[in-house]
């Protein structure tokens, strides 16, 4: 690791939590919470020593920490999580409401699905100031600041309040959007100028940091878009790509691992079909899971002779239920796939199989490597995971990706397909069904070494390299 932190501490501030605490036939048990960004950061939080703050949601989260909130994990030996306790109303107006409301559908421009209830915006400024102050009740002077995405803009400026002189950067997960979209936000000035407090932006994409400047520009910042610097009230503020990786070493582990082999020939024998596609995603309207189905039904109708000879396998991971815009989805989602199947089912023979539901990652993987394509249709997507997981296992696989998914500006070898036509999407999946075997093999050897290279061990070090260089 490039960054020195013998002279500062690394703080990490994130909505959701590395670990949790759960209780389990009564007794507690620490699960450790899967995700790009605990596996990058928790190496490096076990080995400085660092500070993690986060909501604490587990059910036993509480009846472990101190009187200060805090536990040390994995083990005593490990590092210090701070979990933040938020009330039922809190967790109602600040992550159901402003968040997954208002912050998440402007930024995938998507107007028409936000609810700009004052409301949530008064539960999302109470909360980041819970955040902030229990930020600045540990900070030290050196302390390094790493704020992590859209639950959180407003913590820059209100540590920035307190204490001017710490150190701060964010991480945004997910797309920053045009000014068209973002201004429609009522806060919208509040929320950028807040941001702009800290001293280091990063983005997945070219295009959302292009956005974020154009947006600071339109709240009066002068900005230079080649330097990818934002002069602000008298700060300079620095912003950057650096897309997300994934942990590759130990998913491309996987291909000569013998019982993935064998969970995903079982798959492949269950379905009793000689080609499978698969898709997994979290259910949200921003995945395009009903344009994929779509897609998938201009295909059977396009190709009959694949009626019976391609099972398309669709995961949907439960998220948000309680957003009432998510619900209704699933439901649009469950007429489609009937409808397709109600249409081309034959024999014992049904087009689309579909799970609802949540499966630990070693039942997921098998899926990956089972699947003769994987296809992603994302509306818009901040950068995804999924297809870069889906080809660091495979051996031989063909990626359809959608252009709108941050991960397209980076995986050009993938079949990119414009998510709204149906027919792109037919047309990609008799491609990767008949391509030959060479440019699979070929395509996929381009998009490893680019996954290997730049992976999450890349994105961290990156990061921390750029947010530092800032202060020299
Ligand atoms: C946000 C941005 C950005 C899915 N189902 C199961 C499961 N998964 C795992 C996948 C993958 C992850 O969840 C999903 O990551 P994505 O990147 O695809 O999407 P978001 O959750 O929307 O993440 C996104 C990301 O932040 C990181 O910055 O890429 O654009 O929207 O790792 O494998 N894992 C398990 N069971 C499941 O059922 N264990």
């Amino acid at each position: 690791m490039e960054t020195d932190f013998s002279e500062s501490r690394l703080v990490l501030v994130s909505n959701g939590e590395p670990y949790k605490h759960e209780f389990v036939d009564n007794r507690i048990e620490k699960v450790k919470l899967a995700g790009g960004l605990t596996t990058g950061l928790d190496p490096l939080m076990q080995e400085e020593d660092g500070l993690w703050i986060a909501w604490g949601r587990g059910n036993a989260d509480f009846e472990v920490v101190d009187e200060n909130n805090k536990v040390k994990v994995p083990d005593e030996n490990g590092y210090t999580l701070k979990r933040i306790r938020l009330s039922s109303d809190e967790r109602d107006g600040f992550y159901y409401g402003f968040s997954n409301e208002v912050m998440w559908p402007i930024c995938h421009t998507f107007i028409s699905k936000a609810n700009f209830k004052e409301y949530y915006w008064d539960s999302y400024k109470k909360v980041n100031r819970k955040y902030a102050d229990s930020i600045i009740e540990e900070i030290k002077e050196n302390d390094l600041v790493w704020i992590h995405d859209y639950h959180l803009a407003l913590v820059p400026g209100m540590i920035k309040e307190q204490a001017e002189k710490i150190k701060t950067s964010v991480f945004w997960h997910i797309p920053w959007p045009a000014w068209e979209a973002f201004r429609t936000i009522p806060w919208r000035k509040e929320i950028l100028e807040n941001l702009l407090q800290s001293d280091f932006i990063a983005f997945h994409t070219k295009l959302f940091v292009y956005n974020f400047i154009s947006c600071s520009e339109q709240i009066g910042a002068e900005v230079d878009y080649k330097k990818q610097e934002i002069n602000y009230k008298g700060r300079k503020i620095k912003v950057s790509s650096i897309p997300l990786g994934i942990d590759y070493d130990e998913f491309s582990k996987l291909i000569d691992d013998k019982n993935y082999h064998k969970e995903a020939e079982k798959i492949k024998n269950k379905y009793n079909a000689e080609k499978l596609i698969f898709g997994v995603d979290r259910l949200d309207y921003t995945k395009g899971i009903w344009q994929r189905l779509e897609g998938i039904d201009k295909f059977f109708e396009k190709h009959p002779e694949y009626r019976g000879k391609l099972t398309v396998l669709q995961r949907v991971s439960p998220s948000r239920n309680k957003v009432t815009e998510y619900e209704k989805m699933r439901e649009k989602i469950n007429k489609k796939i009937a409808e397709i199947n109600g249409k081309y089912q034959k024999d014992n023979w049904v087009p689309v199989k579909y799970f609802y539901g949540s499966v630990p990652q070693e039942e997921l993987l098998p899926y990956y490597k089972a699947a003769d394509a994987a296809l992603i249709t994302a509306l818009v997507d901040g950068m995804n995971l999924v297809a870069k997981e889906y080809l660091a296992v495979q051996e031989d696989g063909v990626l359809i990706l959608s252009e709108f998914a941050g991960a397209a500006e980076y995986l050009d070898s993938a079949l990119i397909v414009n998510p709204y036509n149906q027919e792109e999407i037919a047309d990609a999946i008799y491609s990767a069904l008949t391509m030959p075997g060479k440019e699979r093999k070929e395509r996929l050897r381009i998009e490893k070494e680019k996954l290997k290279k730049y992976d999450i061990n890349w994105w961290r070090d990156s990061f921390l390299k750029q947010w530092t260089e800032v202060y020299e």
